[in-house]
Order: C-alpha cells, then structure tokens, then sequence
C-alpha cells in the first residue's frame, strides 16, 4: 500500500513590525483553506511565522523583544488556526519564537511545532544552528542577533512517527547543514518540514549577488537526495520592514528534484502529493547506511568544529 501525504507549503509575504498577530493568524488561515481545497493533510509555514523577523534590529528594552515571544503555545491569539485546523482535519508545522520557564529560569528558543490533524502538538523541535551574531553591529545595513536573543536548542534532532511516516523538523540555517539531515537520516526520517527567513543579500555573509536562492535549494536538494527523505520548506519573503527575503518555497523529492516551488514572494500555497515510500528507492541502494557507511573514518565530524588545516 502505498503511503500518499498531500503536503502544502504556506509562504508568507512580508510581515510589518505593528501587523499584528491575529491579522497574521488571518493570512494563514486563508492558506489554510486553500490546503484544504487541494486536499492537504499536513501545511508548513515559515520561521518566526507569527511576527515580523525581529532579530534583524537590536533592542535594548528586553520587555520589547519578550513582546516577539509566545509565551504559551497555543495561545488566544493562535488558537484560531488550531481549532480551524483541527476542524479541517490538517495537521500543520509552526515557526515562533518560544519563551518558557524551566529548571527555574526564563529560556527564549527559535522553536517550531509539529501538530496532528486533530489540533495536538506531536513534536518540539528548538534551532540548534544560529546564526549572526550576539553584540550590535549598528553600522550594517541591518543586523542578524539570532545568537542575542535565543539559546541553542535543547532537543538535538528528532524524529516522530506521525502522518503514517516518519517526520523531521529543523529550522532556517540548519538547512545548510549536511549533519542536520544526516542525524534525521539515521533515525529513518521520510520528510523533513521547516521554514526559513532568509535575506536576499546578508551584511554578514556578502555572497556572489543572485545565489541566495541557489544555495537555499542546493542545501535542501543534498540533504533530501543523500537521505533519501523529502523536504517541505516555507520561507518569509519579500521586502519585510526595508529588508528583502527570498522565496522559494519548494516541496523536494527524494530524487533531490523540486516538484512544486513558490512563483511569487507573497503569501502563496504550493502542494504536493508525496509518496513518502520514494527514499526506499535510495536508502536500500546507494544510500543503504547500514551496508556503506564507515563511520570509524568519521570521527572528526564530532570531535573537531572548526577547520584546522594540516602544518605548512
Ligand atoms: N533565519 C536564518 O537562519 N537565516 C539565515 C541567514 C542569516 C543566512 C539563513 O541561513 O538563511
């Protein structure tokens, strides 16, 4: 029997700093109808989907930057696109930043949520790969303070069994990395589901103009096709508060092939029928951990971080 997930991408357009929550509770519920019309079991939106991507400014007043957080998951201002999901019977993937009270002590993560057609939440997962940097930069263009404003995720990598397969989560940057799939990978994972926000030219980072959008997809297209899983990932796109984000959004085989991408940088859906026993093709081939990994030649991976190239 073959196992079919109609899966939706949710890409949100631009977010303003005073858009409040519940008109963008109001968006996604829009795109939800939409997923619903086509027939969607599980959506995806984006990273930090419910605020504008604050990390960009830096903020002194720490009772300003709370006011980006969920302090509850679900809360008053998210509960409509819980019940209505509920109501409609999809499952959905959620990207907030996450304030919370543990050991003790205030912990603020970059956290997203996997939860089951019927409104509960299946899974944690909080971004482990930050990136940018903690003290201000007030001379750039704009800033990037992921590492100001959240601790490093507390869950690693994990994987659950839900929407008759098993589901991964990870979150913007992590998509850059082949460990992040690899860690996934090895507990069987068939879909991988995130959402980034990612600036069409970065200050910290200057690339080659124009390959922010290749080298989003060429990441993901990797980590699907060397894992044999699929990948649905929802970007936050457009010009948000001066600063302009790629699209892109895109449902990746595990053939490493985009099957659906976003055309716009607004809020668009995009859908996919996903046949989640496809990796089988790979992971019992070529990809067959069990039979071709050498992991005693791998040590480094986890013991070294950074690149230290041999003496001259
Ligand atoms: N939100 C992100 O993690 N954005 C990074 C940018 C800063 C490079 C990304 O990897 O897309």
């Amino acid at each position: 029997m073959s196992r079919i997930l109609p899966v939706g991408v949710a890409q949100l357009g631009p977010i303003a700093r005073n858009e409040s929550r519940q008109s963008v509770v109001e968006r996604m519920l829009d795109l939800l109808a939409q997923a619903d019309e086509r027939g969607c079991q599980l959506l995806v939106y984006p990273e930090l989907a419910l605020t504008t991507f604050f990390p960009r400014w830096y903020i002194e007043e720490q009772a300003e930057v709370d006011a980006f957080f969920e302090h509850s998951m679900p809360n008053p201002d998210v509960q409509p696109l819980f019940d209505e999901a509920a109501r409609r019977g999809i499952g959905f993937h959620l990207g907030y930043a996450e304030l919370c009270e543990e050991d003790g002590h205030t912990h603020r993560y970059n956290t997203a949520i996997l939860v089951s057609p019927a409104g509960e939440i299946i899974g944690k997962y909080r971004k482990i790969h930050l990136p940018g940097h903690a003290d201000n930069r007030p001379e750039k263009a704009f800033q990037h303070l992921e590492k100001r404003y959240f601790e490093i995720g507390t869950y690693g990598f994990p994987v659950w069994r839900a929407f008759d397969g098993i589901l991964g989560m990870c979150i913007c940057n992590d998509r850059r990395w082949p460990e992040t799939y690899r860690v996934m990978g090895l507990q069987g994972v068939e879909m991988v589901v995130l959402g980034y926000n990612t600036p069409a030219i970065s200050p910290d980072s200057p690339e080659i103009p124009n390959l922010q959008l290749f080298h989003n997809h060429l990441s993901m297209q990797a980590g699907a096709y060397q894992n044999g899983c699929w990948v649905a990932a929802a970007a936050k796109a457009g010009w948000e508060e001066g600063v302009e984000h790629i699209g892109g959004s895109c449902i990746i085989a595990p053939t490493g092939q985009i099957v659906a991408q976003a055309l716009t940088e607004a809020d668009e859906l995009i859908s996919y029928h996903c046949d989640l026993d496809l990796g089988k093709h790979f992971t019992q081939t070529t990809f067959n951990f069990a039979a071709h990994r050498r992991i005693e030649h791998y040590g480094l991976i986890t013991e070294r971080t950074g690149a230290i190239p041999p003496a001259k």
